[in-house]
């Protein structure tokens, strides 16, 4: 398959270039470990690799050196569209290389000829009780597909570590092209007790998961779907989902399991399901006033919302030392597009209060907001109210980054993952020792 072709040499070469590094410098060493960092989350230890993306504290994510705002720019658009094709991203994620036009219309091809959503996905679907979390449904519907995995059908007759590379690419293609599918599924079985809608032939990945919940009319929320799913897509391996399924997968589980587990990870309230936490706050303001409110009452609320020892939602990251560039993304789409909006206008009202009230609250290492902090209020600009269903819209996007990731740690042959756990007698005896 053609990707496989550009991929092959690709990955011989970063082998070759990765080989060296482990020849050169096995013996040095890279940052610290210091106590703190055992018991803070390892945030700021340098512990993973993954050339795909780092996530630099000032500027924010960088895809192979790319910011966020270079890659919506130099992407190749969508039809009638001044938003990326997902496939470009995707390439972009794989290869490293800036995707022409037709490079990310091949993709597109690739995923829209393996978007076929099979028929006990939606059965297992529809027996699920209807309070079942959307989340839940997503890690379920992903673990349904297993079966089909070509890594490990490959894998159990044989196949040599240097080829397992080609069926986790197989398998990535597969389950990222019926991602928006599975989650169209979830969207009409749970909210509005429809059917599977078959995804359509002659639009974009992204835009099909419109079409598949019956607003294949709302261009705009085709151009946000476009915008969305490219900017939560990929965040480096150190947070929860993309470590999750790192980490997984480095037992040879397979794409499916891996991306089960990360969904998992992705529900958690500390990290995918904070843009639910960032609508809910929100809309909770616009009733509590009637509408935006003025700037006093705002700051005044959200020391009401502190001094409860409450976190104020969408603001802070573990890494983000400025505002996430996602978030600017999307203020810039918002105001091209909903400008008018209360809601709107409340998220840049509280992008102006917050920061400087979270700086003077004192013990937040970042004050600024991170994508969850917009991403709901733009989805329910849009008329998905069903706002438990987003983090599922996150994990769309994010299986792009996710999956692009296992298909390099494999072709790099990263190991099963195994770091060395303390008992606190005998991390007390080591540092008495020093
Ligand atoms: N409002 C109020 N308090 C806050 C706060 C906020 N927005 N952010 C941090 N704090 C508090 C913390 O609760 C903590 O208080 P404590 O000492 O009483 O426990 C203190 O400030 C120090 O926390 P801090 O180190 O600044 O922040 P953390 O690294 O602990 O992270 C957040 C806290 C909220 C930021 C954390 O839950 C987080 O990072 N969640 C993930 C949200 C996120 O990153 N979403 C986007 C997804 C991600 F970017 C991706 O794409 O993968």
């Amino acid at each position: 398959m053609w990707l496989h072709e550009i991929l092959s040499e690709k990955v011989e070469k970063e082998r070759t270039r990765l080989q060296q590094i482990k020849k050169e410098y096995s013996d040095k060493s890279v940052g610290e470990i210091k106590v703190r960092h055992l018991f803070n989350g390892l945030r700021g230890a340098d512990l993973l690799v993954s050339q795909i993306s780092y996530v630099d504290p000032q500027d924010g994510v960088h895809f192979y050196g790319h910011s966020v705002e270079e890659v919506l720019n130099m992407l190749p658009k969508a039809e009638k569209s001044e938003l990326p094709l997902a496939g470009g991203m995707y390439y972009l994620l794989l290869t490293g290389d800036n995707p022409t036009r037709e490079q990310a219309l091949m993709v597109e091809e690739e995923w829209r000829r393996r978007s076929d959503l099979p028929y006990h996905v939606a059965d297992m679907l529809r027996a699920m009780p209807r309070d079942t979390h959307p989340m839940t449904m997503f890690s379920q519907a992903i673990l349904a597909l297993q079966s089909r995995s070509e890594f490990t059908r490959h894998y159990v007759n044989g196949l040599q570590k240097t080829d397992y590379w080609q069926p986790t690419l197989e398998d990535s293609l597969n389950l990222v092209a019926k991602a928006p599918a599975i989650a169209a599924a979830i969207y009409n079985i749970k909210y509005h007790n429809q059917g599977l809608v078959p995804p359509s032939q002659s639009l974009d990945w992204s835009a099909n998961f419109a079409y598949m919940i019956n607003k294949e009319w709302d261009n705009e929320y085709m151009d946000l779907c476009r915008l969305f799913f490219v900017v939560h897509s990929e965040q480096g391996i150190g947070n929860v989902c993309e470590h999750t399924a790192w980490l997984v997968n480095s037992a040879l589980s397979d794409v499916y399991f891996a991306c089960s587990a990360a969904m998992n990870g992705l529900a958690g309230p500390l990290h995918g399901r904070a843009n639910q936490d960032s609508l809910e706050w929100l809309l909770g303001i616009l009733h509590k006033f009637g509408d935006c409110p003025t700037e006093q009452l705002l700051e005044e609320y959200i020391w009401d919302t502190l001094n409860r020892g409450k976190v104020i939602p969408g603001y802070g990251h573990s890494v983000l030392r400025q505002t996430d560039p996602r978030f600017l993304a999307q203020l810039e789409f918002g105001r091209k597009h909903m400008g008018d909006d209360s809601l709107f206008q409340l998220v840049e009202l509280v992008y102006k209060v917050a920061p400087r009230v979270l700086q003077e609250y004192g013990k937040v290492s970042d004050p600024w907001p991170n994508v969850d902090a917009i991403s709901g209020a733009m989805q329910y600009h849009c008329g998905l109210h069903e706002y438990d269903f987003y983090t599922v819209l996150f994990g769309v996007g994010r299986i792009i980054g996710i999956t692009a990731n296992l298909v390099w740690s494999r072709a790099l042959f990263t190991p099963i993952e195994r770091p060395q756990s303390l008992t606190l007698d005998v991390l007390e005896q080591q540092l008495k020792a020093i």
